[in-house]
């Protein structure tokens, strides 16, 4: 058992039962011309943690811990599009659009792959999901499952809105998850801070947060 300083206290977990989570860090969120800025949204936010990110996926590599990447991504057909997501607002361009880096959010899209500096590697997992959250209509928990993996280590974007939600599908299935706060970055940086206070608050009702370096320093 590896014990790491988090708040609201003290994460203990064994890495051989623990996996890094990577929410989502494909072109479309992080570089211009995909699903992030067709939202209006400021992208060079996003990629100011991609150096923590690599630090910790070389690290936990190196611990041989399991990784798993998700991607937010549909078929080419949309089935798997609900009309309120994709109707949703009025970006430049929606769901399925052909934009700068193919079409917006598609499954084997170029701006659908994620980013070269984070890219997986053989043997890890990549789970495709058309929602926010990881668990919701994906195979996961049944691959975490059978992995024996009862603790997870979260990175990725955004912060409130697919970290969060997978992290919160995440405790309802009964894992401990714990959010590495400088690995996870939003659009609007008061709403990072808010998402982090309400996982650690009321006594880690959703999880932990801690920074990476204090996971760096205790991982073997
Ligand atoms: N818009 C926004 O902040 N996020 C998403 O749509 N998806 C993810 O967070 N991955």
């Amino acid at each position: 058992m590896i014990e790491l300083s988090a708040r609201p206290f003290a994460f203990r977990f064994d890495p051989a039962h623990t996996a890094l989570v990577i929410i989502d860090m494909q072109r479309d969120f992080v570089e211009p011309g995909g699903f992030g800025e067709t939202l209006g949204n400021d992208v060079t936010r996003l990629q100011a943690i991609v150096p923590a990110i690599q630090r910790v996926l070389a690290a936990w590599r190196a611990a041989k811990g399991l990784v798993v990447h998700t991607r937010e991504s549909h078929e080419p057909d949309l089935a798997d599009c609900p009309r309120a997501k994709r109707e949703r607002g009025s970006p430049r361009l929606r769901i399925g659009d052909v934009g700068p880096m193919g079409r917006i959010l598609i499954r084997g899209e170029p701006g659908n792959q994620i980013i070269p500096e984070l890219a997986p590697q053989p043997g890890e997992l990549v789970i495709d999901k058309p929602g926010k959250g990881a668990f919701y209509s994906t195979s996961l928990h049944h691959e975490l499952l059978r992995r024996g993996i009862t603790h997870l280590l979260l990175a990725g974007v955004t912060t409130e809105v697919c970290v969060q939600t997978s992290m919160r599908e995440a405790n309802d299935r009964g894992y401990d998850a714990l959010l590495l706060e400088d690995c996870t970055e939003s659009y609007f940086p008061g709403f990072k801070q808010a998402t982090i206070e309400m996982i650690v608050a009321q006594g880690g009702i959703v999880g932990w947060a801690a920074p990476s370096a204090h996971l760096l320093r205790v991982l073997p």
